[in-house]
């Protein structure tokens, strides 16, 4: 079974008329060009040594910038880990996305996830779990428990094709279709699972296919055409929202990068396959449209560019320039009273730091 796949904008123009307004796409390429600018600091900065680990998402921008604009802000996001523009499109400052990178004082969680393991509760985006595909069953819960409540809400969670592969793939789907959760399971297909092509992740023909064993739509969409992305997941959210279920989208995309900074693509992906898909840059794409539409033009590209590298920049540079978490806080916030035990451990890890000199030195790189 092969599934059209929904595609809207063409180099020509629109295939056809979409909801959307022009201070939206505006908004969403501002975002596209913002995240791509955190991208590439981050993954300079990971080289540099100030973080220690980072995950690109260069080359799926249009998926989850485009899947969540079609969202309400109330909506909860169950991310994968390579949705970073979203923090950003529900407004949030760079200044926490990079403090979680660099894990000092200025970060929300203390240092204690690993980098670019966010989570920011007043945007309604959970935190992310390194483990593959945990997040479809959590959503899923989330997702139930907003039909019970009957508080109107939508989730919306994203998933790899590797995550596909996952048991909480099958549980999730499953029990959100029975129960009608009111939840979008967003596939970003970019055809990679680490080193493992998607013709080796799954026998079907496509992941949008896998929707009819739960019952539910499955809809195939060009990952890269953010028109397509956010009409698709306003209908699946309508739907979800009216109590009709759970709505599976396979956004297909090309990962524009290695896995994360702990990764070389170029030793594992086709050269041929970077530069065919190069030539389909998402980023590229809207800004074509915005141009042959008279709603962009050279000069404003220029100074939107400069805007996001400085503001990058110099988020990086006041995050950086705080202290580093105190040593001694790795024991707080476990107990609400901490016992005797932990106590004296306490005591004596700080005794000793202190003989060996090492209270004042803690460098904050990460031990990667
Ligand atoms: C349960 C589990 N198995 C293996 C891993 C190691 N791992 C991390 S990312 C990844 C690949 C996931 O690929 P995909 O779902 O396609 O997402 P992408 O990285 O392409 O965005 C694997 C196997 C893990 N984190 N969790
Ligand atoms: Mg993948």
């Amino acid at each position: 079974m092969t599934e059209t796949m929904l595609s809207i904008l063409t180099p020509e123009g629109l295939r056809r008329a979409v909801d959307l307004s022009d201070e939206l796409l505006l908004k969403m390429y501002r975002v596209m060009l913002m995240t791509r600018a955190l991208d590439d600091r981050a993954m300079r900065a990971q080289r540099q040594g100030r973080i220690g680990f980072y995950v690109p998402c260069r080359g799926s921008e249009a998926c989850h910038i485009g899947s969540a604009a079609a969202l309400e802000a109330e909506d909860w996001i169950f991310p994968s880990y390579r949705e970073t523009g979203i923090p950003l499109l529900r407004g949030l400052a760079l200044d926490p996305m990079i403090a979680q990178l660099v894990g000092n004082t200025a970060d929300i969680v203390k240092g204690r996830q690993m980098p670019n393991h966010f989570a920011f509760k007043d945007i309604h985006f959970t935190s992310i779990s390194s483990p593959i595909g945990t997040q479809i069953t959590q959503a899923t819960g989330a997702a139930m428990a907003a039909r019970y409540r009957k508080d109107g809400r939508v989730v919306l969670t994203f998933m790899g094709d590797g995550g596909t592969s996952s048991n909480d793939f099958h549980s999730g789907l499953n029990f959100a279709a029975v129960a009608k959760a009111p939840i979008v399971f967003f596939i970003t297909n970019n055809q990679w699972a680490i080193s493992c092509p998607v013709s080796e992740q799954t026998a079907s023909e496509t992941l949008a296919e896998k929707a009819a064993a739960y019952g539910m739509p499955g809809v195939r969409v060009d990952g890269n055409d953010i028109f397509a992305v956010y009409e698709a997941t306003r209908k699946a959210a309508e739907r979800a929202r009216a109590g009709e279920g759970p709505t599976l989208i396979e956004a297909l995309t090309f990962r524009m990068s290695s896995h994360t900074s702990s990764d070389d693509a170029g030793k594992y992906v086709p050269k041929e396959m970077f530069a065919e898909w190069e030539k389909k840059d998402p980023v590229d794409r809207l800004r074509n449209y915005l141009m042959a539409h008279g709603l962009w033009d050279a000069a404003r590209e220029a100074a939107l560019l400069a805007e996001c590298s400085e503001q990058v920049a110099a988020a990086f540079k006041r995050v950086l320039s705080q202290p580093g978490q105190p040593i001694a806080g790795m024991f707080d916030d476990v107990f609400a009273e901490m016992p005797a035990t932990l106590q004296r451990q306490r005591e004596e890890f700080l005794a000793e730091l202190e003989q060996l000199g090492e209270i004042e030195n803690r460098s904050q790189a990460f031990p990667l």
